[in-house]
């Protein structure tokens, strides 16, 4: 009973993205010339020039799981109808041998199983396949049956729906002809894409070399077998759209940027395009879903950059300034030196407003300080001489009363003078 309520998704934890590819691979069992592949859809609206077949996939580590370690690497990438997958088996070099009329190229057995609708499970269902290749050129292909097992293990010829192909040659691991194993298997035939992401483990067994055997993800020896999906891995089919948004967000993050250099918000813009590089950087790696989220932060942090402390006080300096202005523009100074000094300050506080406008927050900041200076001191100036005026006037018109009251008291004396009868006239 508790059967049927078996977690779902029981895999092991391991993860590995299928990449989007940008070159569509040759499955020949070589890495093929980039010139003689054809890019994909997305690699011709990208551009990339491609080093190598496989330089546009993800690579991975097949883990030795015996004490033999070599190193054996898988690389993985899908377009819109198949799964490429590639052996890169540097350790393994040589030419084939010829056995009784047979061509070997060694005995190495290459496979992959795909739990595409990504329920796990301790056998394998209809949903899960793998798929086999002998080397050198022995195809199979397993589907797995109602929770009972692996159905008959059929071998089967290239086709459009599984092919696969080994060779030996150079590759980007390794300038020695090596082993390499090439394969392609449809989406549809096999439900791949079903889920974004399937189970997936990998494995290649060298026979010849002790039955020395490498897995992904790593199979304990004492669970070495291929049934349970249980103990694969994911694989998370990176859809190509992530690049799209990848590079749109790229484009949006840059014109943040942009903008906010426009208008002199440097403050935090630094923290901006250092992460706008390390989302460039990611891009060139491939890891699509990284830089679409450092690009998002990098737009973020561009549209949040703050102007710097002396844009502020600039800002503040110049609101002073226009005050002063104002009172200046109504105010009739009195001499030609404090409207010279006026005339000084107007000139002042206009240079400062253009150097704001053209975000030299500096030069405007001590533009406007020199202006406000300039005011302060036409002000101070047309005060004092507003005072000496008052004190002059007042100083003169006191002058007359004094006279007047001199003048008329030397009447009055005069007067009573005359009236009264001289005493030297009194005999
Ligand atoms: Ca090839
Ligand atoms: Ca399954």
């Amino acid at each position: 009973m508790n059967s049927s309520v078996k977690a779902v998704y029981g895999h092991t934890g391991d993860k590995v993205d299928v990449l989007p590819a940008l070159i569509k691979p040759k499955i020949d069992g070589e890495f093929t010339r980039v010139e003689q592949c054809e890019y994909t859809e997305l690699g011709k609206q990208l551009q990339c020039e491609m080093s190598h077949e496989w330089a546009d996939a993800e690579r991975i580590t097949l883990i030795p799981m015996g004490q033999y370690g070599r190193d054996v690497y898988l690389y993985l990438k899908h377009d819109e109808s198949k799964l490429y997958l590639c052996f890169d088996y540097p350790q393994r070099t040589g030419r084939p041998v010829v056995e009784g009329g047979w061509l070997y190229l060694y005995d190495i057995v290459a496979y992959v199983q795909i739990d595409a609708l990504h329920d796990g499970g301790s056998w394998p269902k209809e949903n899960d396949s793998t798929f086999e290749i002998e080397t050198p050129s022995e195809l199979y292909v397993h589907t797995g049956k109602r929770e009972i097992g692996w159905g008959p293990r059929i071998r089967v010829s290239p086709s459009d729906s599984y092919t696969a192909k080994s060779g030996i040659g150079p590759s980007a691991n390794s300038n020695k002809d090596h082993a390499i194993i090439e394969m392609s298997i449809s989406k549809a035939d096999y439900k791949i894409g079903s889920s974004p992401t399937m189970g997936f483990r990998a494995g290649l067994l060298d026979v010849e070399r002790k039955q020395q055997f490498h897995s992904w993800p790593k199979y304990a020896p004492e669970t070495r077998q291929f049934s349970e999906p249980d103990l694969w891995g994911d694989a998370n089919l990176l859809p190509s759209v992530v690049i799209s948004r990848a590079l749109e967000a790229i484009e949006e993050a840059r014109a943040s940027i942009r903008k906010a250099e426009g208008e002199g918000r440097t403050e935090g813009l630094g923290r901006a395009k250092a992460l706008l590089d390390s989302c460039l950087r990611a891009f060139e790696n491939r890891w699509y879903e990284l830089a679409l989220n450092l690009a998002g932060q990098a737009r973020r942090g561009a549209d949040t950059a703050d102007y710097p402390r002396i844009y502020y006080e600039a800002k503040q300096q110049l609101a002073q300034a226009e005050e002063l202005e104002a009172q200046a523009r109504s105010s009739n100074f009195l001499s030609s030196g404090t409207r010279n000094l006026a005339k000084q300050a107007f000139e002042t506080y206009n240079q400062a407003k253009e150097a704001f406008s053209t975000k030299e927050w500096t030069k405007a900041s001590e533009l406007a300080l020199k202006a406000i200076a300039l005011f302060d001191k036409a002000f101070a100036v047309e005060s004092e001489e507003i005072k000496t005026q008052q004190t002059r006037s007042y100083l003169v018109s006191g002058a007359t009363s004094v006279t007047v009251v001199v003048a008329i008291a030397s009447a009055v004396l005069y007067l009573s003078r005359k009236k009264k009868p001289s005493k030297a006239a009194i005999p």
